[in-house]
């Protein structure tokens, strides 16, 4: 279908640059004879004639349905509408507007786009966009003469940290050899051994000796003052931590606005052009994802800008592998016994799963419980190697699952988490008295419908 352009002079024409719509080149309407020809001569087509006459719509319209891009002076724009509904009284038509308010009076199927949105939607986007291309040649410059870059992480690194660190060392061209990942501590998290693992990123576990054989040091998703070991002055920060006012780093960007880092190493990549090949995208995508709960938590319209483009070009099917790591099969005797144990006591589903090896089951069984019909709690809870995993989920709408859990957890070990989903993990030395599996059972329960203010009788318990 062809679109219909229709403005008196060449602004239209000169806007569009010659854009082409649709299959069919599109079709200017303009009123000045030298003006149809100098579009033609550039090998578009162009009619002229009086545009509040209906004979010029009656040579350009084939069907009456073609889209009409319209624009005029508001006090021409009756005439010229008028003249154009006579001959195609059910064509969309859009009205490129100026400055002033929408015009009144306009008929129904008109609708109207003020100028402005050029200023908003392409221009601003793309001043940022060459203005973040210009910080990335910064970064660029300054590691270019480098020998060996040291890219710094946290020190239980996570998704954001370990995918904005591979987008650096991509943005700088490098490999592992001469701009190696690291990290003072170690990966604890299994999903995220899983991340590393099936996306083949290697993070080296240095000491802060090692810093001297580097010419120059980067730090995503971290701050030099988030460590105990003292760095003098890093070469570059990268982050979305609240700002610590002593950072002392030759080249910052540092926004807390952002859900993620991997979102601001997203913009740097595809401001610079740089291909995102899938391996980084999936891990730019997860690094995205467990920062803001799939952007359920602090997601921010520059993360899902990042998050759409990623998707595209993200491996599905490594990212499930990594979120929904594989259960073993004798796991699934253990949760057969958690769910003939489950004791829902007023909304609240519990089931302590016992010894057992396997802790990522925790959450994944709590996730699996909070689906139970009239379920608005789920708290599982197990032990594993001496501590004693809680996993709590929540509808969303009721108190803080965070809050509740360090209420009732916080004074035996660690304990904290969000608005719906949170965790504690208590050495089993920390319980007071005698440490068995129905111990912890019960202290689980008690502990936790107090910190929800409710009281347990006997009444209460129901077997679901
Ligand atoms: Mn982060």
């Amino acid at each position: 279908m062809r679109y219909l352009l229709i403005c008196a002079d060449d602004f239209l024409y000169l806007l569009l640059g010659g854009a082409t719509f649709s299959e069919d080149p599109p079709l200017y309407l303009v009123a000045d004879p030298g003006v149809r020809a100098r579009i033609a001569r550039r090998g578009h087509h162009a009619l002229s004639g009086n545009l509040d006459d209906p004979a010029i719509y009656r040579r350009a319209f084939r069907t009456g349905h073609e889209p009409a891009l319209l624009s005029a002076p508001a006090e021409r724009l009756p005439k010229m509408l008028a003249a154009l509904r006579s001959v195609a009284a059910q064509s969309p038509v859009l009205i490129l507007r100026d400055g002033d308010p929408s015009p009144e009076g306009l008929p129904a199927g008109v609708t109207t786009l003020p100028a402005s949105a050029f200023g908003e939607r392409v221009i601003q986007p793309e001043l940022e966009r060459a203005a973040l291309r210009g910080r990335v040649e910064r970064i660029r410059q300054h590691f270019l003469p480098a020998e060996r870059v040291l890219i710094m992480m946290q020190d239980d690194p996570d998704p954001d940290a370990i995918a904005s660190a591979l987008a650096l060392r991509a943005l700088l061209s490098r490999n592992r050899g001469s701009a190696p990942i690291a990290t003072f501590g170690t990966i604890t998290r299994p999903e995220n051994r899983t991340m590393c693992k099936i996306l083949d990123i290697e993070v080296d576990e240095i000491q802060a000796g090692a810093m001297d054989e580097y010419d120059r040091v980067a730090m995503v998703d971290a701050q030099p003052g988030f460590f105990q070991e003292r760095f003098e002055q890093v070469d570059l920060v990268i982050d979305h931590h609240p700002e610590d006012r002593t950072v002392r780093a030759l080249l910052k960007d540092i926004r807390p606005t952002y859900g993620a880092t991997s979102t601001i190493l997203t913009e740097y990549l595809r401001a610079a052009e740089v291909k995102i090949p899938q391996r980084l995208a999936t891990a730019l995508l997860y690094g995205i994802k467990s920062d803001t709960l799939s952007l359920e938590r602090s997601g921010t319209r520059a993360d899902m800008e990042a998050f759409t483009c990623l998707y595209t070009l993200a491996n599905h099917n490594w990212l499930r592998r990594i979120e929904r790591p594989e259960v073993p099969q004798e796991a699934l005797d253990v949760l057969a016994h958690g769910l003939a144990r489950r004791q829902i006591v007023r909304g609240v589903l519990f089931s302590h799963l016992g010894a057992m090896p396997y802790v990522d089951l925790i959450p994944q069984f709590a996730d699996l419980c909070l689906q139970v019909k009239g379920v608005e709690w789920s708290v599982i809870s197990g032990v594993v190697n001496g501590e004693a995993h809680i996993s709590v989920r929540n509808v969303g709408y009721v108190k803080s699952a965070g809050e509740v859990v360090r209420a009732a957890f916080g004074d035996l070990g660690a304990a904290g988490g969000h608005r719906a989903m949170a965790k504690a993990v208590i050495p089993l030395r920390n319980w007071v008295g005698q440490v068995t599996g129905e111990s912890v059972r019960r202290a689980v329960m008690k502990r936790f419908l107090r910190a929800l203010g409710w009281n347990p009788g006997p009444a209460d318990n129901e077997r679901g």
